[in-house]
């Protein structure tokens, strides 16, 4: 009746209660996926924050231009260097998680979309602040995996800024998760225990279809095919972490899928020497020289007078913020701090490095003086029984136990030791 002699004042489209009639949509379906995501992405921002300090962000601005990040850097700590595999494991943990819930993150998102056109659109004070919280956490969930995706899958689309942006949106979106949290887990963890106990689940008449279609698929059947798609996810990246049969099945995901060939350099390859602007010219016997920079001056070494310097060795693997890594090479070179011994420095003292590469992010990177201090920390010049080859950092590199990939600098030409 109403229809009729309202024409002009009923809502149409979305935002008739009519428009959605999933019968899969309802508290319990919600429930069981908001609780999925809670775990999952608190996972993610514990992951995330640790691999942001593991920049050493607070060092030097080449290695974190992140500006104004003030208190929201009052945590950081220094990075340390054992266990040698830690960043493996917490940026294996935080790209491959990551991907396995996007299926979650979008049903999750469907299974909530009529709220968005609720009407009116703000019942109360409370209800307007909610569906404002609502807008940063979907705003932030969508910016986050959406940064994250795009770094990790078309390496540097946002050269230097990635930081910045996926630093400042995981503030933003988990200030809006933690608020959502404690509005709306004791309703979920309540349906969880009423399904337990075969009840009914709780009614919410957003959520729910007033007039649902017949069913086409249960809703534990639509939950199966959301936890397969992650799963999926999950097997065809996670192998990007391990070497020989296992990398293969990451068939989704750059630095899966194929070996790299054969041989004593055959492990991944970030940029290679020919992306990085590397000429050849410049890194024969004669052209390329050390700079070494410190308190008693400065010390100029070809890499003939490297080599004729305490040789040491370190089974170290790479492991890059975009997830994947290698299992241990056996790298060879000078110990960082004989270095620094070599122009004063006998106590621990951090060092700046830089390289060949004129252009481009990672083209240096601040170590601090815990990492030159380890003597696991090399400036390598062979690796798994040969000399590098261009494309891991010929003539030479930096590897540090348990620092992101970012800061084993390859093609190094300089090193300047003291404060940063
Ligand atoms: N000069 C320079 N060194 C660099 C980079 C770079 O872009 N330029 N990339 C870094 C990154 S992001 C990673 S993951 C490692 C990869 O080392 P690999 O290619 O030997 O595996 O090198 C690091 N060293
Ligand atoms: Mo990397």
């Amino acid at each position: 009746m109403a229809r009729s002699s309202l024409p002009g004042r009923l809502p149409r489209g979305p935002f008739s209660p009519d428009f959605w009639r999933s019968p899969l949509r309802g508290t319990w379906f919600t429930s069981v996926l908001g609780v999925v995501l809670l775990f999952g992405i608190t996972v993610l921002f514990v992951t995330g924050l640790v691999s942001y300090a593991a920049y050493n962000p607070d060092l030097s601005p080449v290695n974190d231009r992140t500006p104004g990040k003030g208190i929201l850097g009052f945590y950081l700590f220094s990075w340390p260097t054992d266990p040698p595999w830690l960043y493996r494991l917490t940026q294996g943990v935080h790209v491959t998680l990551g991907l396995g819930l996007v299926p979650v993150l979008l049903a999750k998102l469907w299974s909530v979309l009529p709220k968005l056109f609720t009407l009116p659109p703000a019942r109360s004070v409370t209800h307007a602040l909610e569906r404002i919280s609502l807008l940063l956490l979907v705003g932030g969930a969508l910016f986050e995996f959406v940064t994250g995706i795009l770094n990790i899958q078309l390496d540097y689309v946002f050269p230097g800024s990635f930081y910045p942006l996926h630093f400042y949106g995981a503030w933003v979106f988990f200030g809006a998760f933690l608020a959502h949290v404690v509005l709306k887990a004791p309703a979920a963890f309540r349906n969880l225990r009423r399904m337990r106990r075969g009840e009914d689940e709780e009614p919410d008449e957003d959520l729910t279809a007033a007039r649902p279609d017949p069913p086409t698929v249960t809703r534990r059947g639509a939950l199966g095919l959301v936890g397969g798609g992650s799963l999926l996810l999950l097997a065809t990246s996670a192998g990007r972490s391990f070497d020989g049969p296992l990398r293969r099945t990451a068939v989704l995901t750059p630095h899966g899928g194929t070996e790299p060939g054969s041989g004593p350099g055959a492990f991944q390859v970030n940029k290679t020497a020919e992306y990085a602007g590397i000429r050849p010219d410049d890194t024969t016997e004669e052209a390329w020289r050390l700079t070494v920079t410190g308190r008693t001056g400065t010390v100029r070494l070809s890499r003939a007078e490297l080599l004729a310097m305490e040789q040491h060795d370190a089974d170290l693997p790479i492991a890059c913020v975009e997830g994947w890594s290698t299992s241990d090479q056996a790298w060879r070179g000078v110990r960082l701090r004989d270095l620094a011994a070599l122009v004063g420095h006998d106590e621990p003292a951090a060092v700046y490095v830089e390289s060949l590469q004129a252009h481009g992010t990672w083209r240096d990177a601040a170590l601090s003086a815990g990492q030159v201090a380890d003597e696991r920390s090399l400036l390598a010049l062979s690796v798994n029984g040969a000399d590098l080859t261009p494309d891991h950092g010929h003539p030479a590199r930096v590897i540090v136990p348990a620092a992101p990939g970012v800061l084993n600098t390859k093609w190094v030409t300089r090193l300047t030791f003291g404060d940063l």
